[in-house]
C-alpha cells in the first residue's frame, strides 16, 4: 500500500515515476530532486554580499543615493553582465557596488539576500565581504559592518536563519589598505567571524597576507582563502594557503585535484572546501582533459560544500538553484547532497552545540528520506 504521508513528502511525481518509463520518468525523477534540495537543511559559506547586488536593487539605491547609472533599465544592466575570466567579471562586480554608500544600504543588502536565503531553507550562512572596496568609496567601516550587523540580527527574527561576516581582503589592492580595514575592523570584531581574502590573485598569493592573518588569528577571528580555479600558480597558492597560512578553509581550490599530495595534506587536515559550481566547473586532469570539479573532489573524498558566489551576475541562482544544476551535472546522489550539507554544517564557526543542533536537523531530514 501507498503511504500518502510519504507522498506528500517526497512530492507526487516520485510515487508516479515508479510506475512510468521513458521522458515521463526523466521529468518525475528531476522534479523530485529539486523537491529534496529545496527541503534539504543548508548552510552557505561562499556567497559575497556585494555580488547578491541584484539590478533592481542596483537601481533603487542608485536613485536613493542621488546617483546616475549608464543602464537605460535593469533588462539593459543585466545584459551587461558578460564576462570570460576572473578579472573581466570582477570589473563588472566592482563597477556594480559603487551604489553603496550608507549603512541602510549595507542593512538592505544584507536582510534581501538572507530572505532570499532563508527561503531556500538555508539555516545558517558565513557572507564574505570586500570592505577596501567601500572604504575607497569614503565609506566608514562603521556604516558597512553596522547596516550587515543590524540586517543579519532583523533577519534572524523574521526568518529564523543565522549567519555571521567575514571580511575579505581585495588581494589585488595594496597590502597596506588591507591592514587598514582590518585595523578599522577590528573594534567590531564582535561582529565577525572571519577573514578571507578574494579578488584578482594574479601576482597576489596568500602570502601577502601573512601578517594580517597572524594579526586576524590573534584576535580571534577563523581564516579562509579564495584559491579560484585554473589561476596562474594556483597549486602554490593552494600549498601556501594550507602550510604557510594554515588556514581553516579553502573556497573554491578545484586545482587541488592536480596534486595528489596536497589532496592528501587537506583529508589529513580535514580542510572543508567551498565549491561554487557555476564558477568553476572544470580542471584538466594531467592529460589535459577535463575534470568535473564537484564530482572530482566528492570522489576524492575532500569536505566539499557548495555554495552560490555571486548569485547576482550568476543568472540570479541562489543555492537551490545551483544545487539542482550540480545534481544534474555532476550527477549527484542524495546521499552526496546530504553528504555535503553534513560537511556543511561541520564545517560552521560555530560552538558544538550549535552544530549539532543543525547536524541533528539534517539527520532528521536524511532519516525522512530513508537515507
Ligand atoms: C569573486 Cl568568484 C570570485 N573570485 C574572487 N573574488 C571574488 N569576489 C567576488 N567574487
Ligand atoms: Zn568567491
Amino acid at each position: 500500500m501507498i503511504d500518502r504521508r510519504s507522498i506528500m513528502k517526497r512530492g507526487m511525481w516520485s510515487a508516479i515515476a515508479c510506475a512510468t518509463s521513458g521522458p515521463m520518468r526523466a521529468l518525475a525523477t528531476e522534479d523530485d530532486m529539486a523537491t529534496f534540495i529545496a527541503a534539504l537543511p543548508k548552510a552557505e559559506y561562499h556567497v559575497h554580499l556585494e555580488g547578491t547586488l541584484e539590478a533592481e536593487m542596483k537601481f533603487a539605491l542608485a536613485k536613493r543615493n542621488g546617483l546616475n547609472l549608464p543602464f537605460a533599465d535593469v533588462a539593459a544592466m543585466k545584459a551587461s553582465y558578460t564576462y570570460h575570466d576572473l578579472p573581466s567579471f570582477l570589473a563588472i562586480y566592482y563597477d556594480g557596488m559603487k551604489v553603496l554608500l550608507k549603512e541602510a544600504d549595507f542593512y538592505d543588502l544584507t536582510f534581501a539576500y538572507l530572505k532570499k536565503a532563508a527561503s531556500q531553507n538555508i539555516l545558517y550562512a558565513e557572507m564574505f565581504f570586500d570592505p577596501q572596496e567601500h572604504l575607497k568609496r569614503g565609506v566608514p567601516m562603521t556604516a558597512v559592518i553596522g547596516g550587515i550587523s543590524r540586517a543579519r540580527v532583523d533577519a534572524e527574527k523574521a526568518f529564523g536563519i543565522r549567519s555571521q561576516a567575514i571580511l575579505c581582503f581585495v588581494r589585488d589592492l595594496p597590502a597596506d589598505t588591507a591592514m587598514a580595514a582590518l585595523d578599522a575592523a577590528l573594534p567590531m570584531k564582535d561582529q565577525l567571524i572571519g577573514v578571507g581574502m578574494d579578488s584578482d590573485e594574479k601576482g597576489h598569493p596568500p602570502i601577502k597576507f601573512r601578517s594580517h592573518i597572524a594579526t586576524a588569528r590573534a584576535n580571534g577571528l577563523h581564516i579562509t582563502a579564495h584559491c579560484d580555479v585554473n589561476q596562474l600558480h594556483t597549486l602554490e597558492h593552494i600549498r601556501q594557503a594550507i602550510f604557510d597560512l594554515q588556514v581553516d578553509r579553502i573556497d573554491h581550490g578545484g586545482n587541488i585535484l592536480q596534486s595528489p599530495e596536497l589532496v592528501e595534506s587537506a583529508k589529513a587536515l580535514n580542510i572543508p572546501f567551498t565549491v561554487c559550481p557555476t564558477f568553476s566547473g572544470a580542471v584538466k586532469d594531467a592529460e589535459g582533459e577535463p575534470i568535473d570539479v564537484v564530482r572530482g573532489m566528492l570522489d576524492a573524498g575532500l569536505a566539499i560544500t557548495i555554495s552560490s558566489d555571486d548569485p547576482a551576475y550568476m543568472g540570479s541562482e541562489y543555492l537551490n538553484d545551483v544545487l539542482v544544476r550540480a545534481q544534474q551535472r555532476s550527477r549527484l546522489t542524495k546521499a552526496e547532497l546530504v553528504l555535503m550539507s553534513r560537511n556543511a554544517f561541520n564545517a560552521a564557526w560555530l560552538p558544538r552545540e550549535q552544530k549539532a543542533a543543525y547536524l541533528a536537523k539534517l539527520d532528521a531530514f536524511a532519516k525522512s528520506w530513508k537515507l
